[in-house]
């Protein structure tokens, strides 16, 4: 069994840490054009609105950090995702989660973060070590890890983690700790094949297993297809944090998602007295 290992990200007055002794840590998705169909007509716009909107509710509803995805076809992505970037850190202090693809676009937003900030993603495809490790390196950033590579995503968990030793082997070569190495094991959809979540969750347990990183995951992927997919999506985020899980890119505004998070760090005592889960309590008391 390796030793847990720590995660800190930061923004210019924030820090966060990422361990299996602390409470979940809430990567907010919403502000994400890929995903959701309203934040891209906004963003072809120009209108900043709703990321600003997303950004405060997400991090009042829970978010520790935000996920920034600029994604819009045809735009200039390195410039729009500074803009979205800015825009985010005007109106919260939480460290951001840069999700691109694109490596100018990562390139640009990392040259503007103050903080160390995680990147969102590289995998173990050649390209991709050899052109996003050598930047997160270079700006002091942590790096969420994709279990694919050249050949695609692996069926099975054993070589799902066969991916992850890869490129936290890759990481440890350009400088980068496995402490900065956070693990997303892939959840795909449920719909498409009946064994997606048990592999994403055997995957979650070698991982750590094995090396003890921190490990993230897009955890409503599972759902795509199925109705209800709040009942889905809770459970199985409460089931990946027992697996090992600590940090699901997720949205906190579900209630069932973020109770489903709270109570299952609740069940597995890292929870002092329940003040947390007491305190959302009353939170949604008051809100209602
Ligand atoms: N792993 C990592 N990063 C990721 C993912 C992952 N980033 C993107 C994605 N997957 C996680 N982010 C989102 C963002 C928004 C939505 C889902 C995942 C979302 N979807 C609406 C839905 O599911 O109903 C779409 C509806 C709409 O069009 O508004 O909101 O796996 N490392």
């Amino acid at each position: 069994m390796a030793e847990n290992l720590t995660t800190i990200v930061s923004s210019a007055t924030q820090t966060v840490e990422i361990n299996r002794d602390c409470p979940t840590v809430i990567i907010g998705e919403r502000i994400n054009p890929t995903g959701r169909k309203a934040v891209l007509a906004a963003l072809k716009e120009g209108n900043f609105d709703m990321v600003r909107k997303d950004a405060v509710d997400q991090v009042a509803a829970g978010a520790a950090i935000l996920d920034v995805n600029a994604g819009v076809p045809g735009a200039d992505e390195p410039a729009l995702l500074e803009q979205v970037m800015r825009t985010v850190m005007e109106v919260t202090d939480v460290p951001l989660c840069i999700d691109t693809a694109d490596p100018a676009a990562l390139a640009a937003a990392l040259s503007i973060y103050e903080g160390k900030a995680l990147v969102n993603s590289v995998n173990g495809e050649e390209r991709s070590l050899d052109t996003v490790l050598p930047l997160v390196k270079e700006h002091g950033a942590a790096v969420i890890g994709l279990c694919m590579d050249d050949d695609g995503i692996p069926e099975t968990p054993e070589k799902r983690l066969a991916v992850a030793a890869k490129i936290i082997e890759r990481a440890g070569k350009v400088g980068i700790p496995p402490e900065d190495v956070i693990v997303d094991p892939l959840a795909l959809t449920m719909g498409a094949d009946s064994n997606a979540g048990r592999i994403a969750l055997e995957t979650i347990e070698l991982v750590v297993k094995e090396f003890g990183v921190n490990v993230t995951m897009g955890a409503s992927n599972i759902s795509f297809g199925m109705p209800d997919r709040k009942y889905i999506n809770s459970a199985f985020i409460a089931m990946a944090i027992y697996a090992g899980m600590t940090c699901p890119i997720t949205n906190p505004l579900v209630t069932e998602i973020i109770t489903a998070v709270l109570a299952a760090d609740l069940a597995m005592g890292r929870d002092d007295y329940g003040m947390r889960w007491i305190e959302a309590y009353r939170k949604r008391q008051k809100a209602a």
